[in-house]
């Protein structure tokens, strides 16, 4: 492993998954668990700044955040911005019955990195639908989450970290930190 850079999160299903992927470009993850100031702002961008500006903060150390949101195209983009408060309130259930024939959403991922200079986001989304009902055994939203060309959901998928939001936006990441520490 070449590098150590912690990963702030209340969520540790997230660090888990950034950990495994970010371990295929040889970058070791440590999990910073805080619950991080969170601001509420239409730009899941915006959100991940202030986030790691607080992160970084507490850690005095190179640290990386992670804010996801989940758009569905009927709800004009809802949850998005909001998806992890709508997650606590309604759950998945919740935005089962909210959801009408048109079933297309995206989830997004913005990666946010700081070493106390300089902030530097990547960020990337993958396309996909709302099951009918939830299917398999997994946290957050992927028991709901069906990834454009497969058949099941996040939860049900074996390869989630391979095809994930989470993975472009990792992968996107690791390009640029590693070619910045050659
Ligand atoms: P932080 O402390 O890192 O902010 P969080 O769980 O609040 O943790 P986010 O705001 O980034 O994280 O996530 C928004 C919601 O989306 C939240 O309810 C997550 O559980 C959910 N989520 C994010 N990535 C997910 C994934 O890969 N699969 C399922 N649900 C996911």
């Amino acid at each position: 492993m070449s590098s150590n850079i912690l990963f702030a999160s209340s969520n540790k299903n997230k660090f888990d998954e950034a950990s495994k992927i970010l371990s295929n470009f040889k970058i070791n993850l440590e999990f910073f668990k805080s619950d991080l100031i969170e601001i509420q702002d239409d730009s899941i961008s915006d959100i991940a700044s202030q986030k790691v500006k607080d992160a970084f903060n507490k850690s005095q150390k190179p640290i990386i955040v992670e804010d996801d949101g989940l758009f569905i195209d009927s709800l004009n983009g809802f949850p998005g911005p909001y998806s992890s408060f709508i997650f606590k309130t309604i759950g998945n259930n919740g935005i089962l019955e909210l959801v009408s024939s048109n079933r297309t959403a995206k989830f997004v991922s913005v990666i946010a990195y700081s070493d106390g200079k300089n902030i530097e986001i990547f960020e990337s989304s993958i396309k996909g639908k709302i099951s009918d009902k939830p299917r398999g055994d997994g946290w957050g939203y992927d028991p709901i989450f069906i990834p454009e060309n497969q058949n099941q959901t996040y939860a049900e998928l074996t390869n989630k970290n391979q095809i994930s939001h989470r993975y472009e936006s990792l992968s996107k990441f690791a390009s640029w930190f590693l070619n910045r520490q050659e």
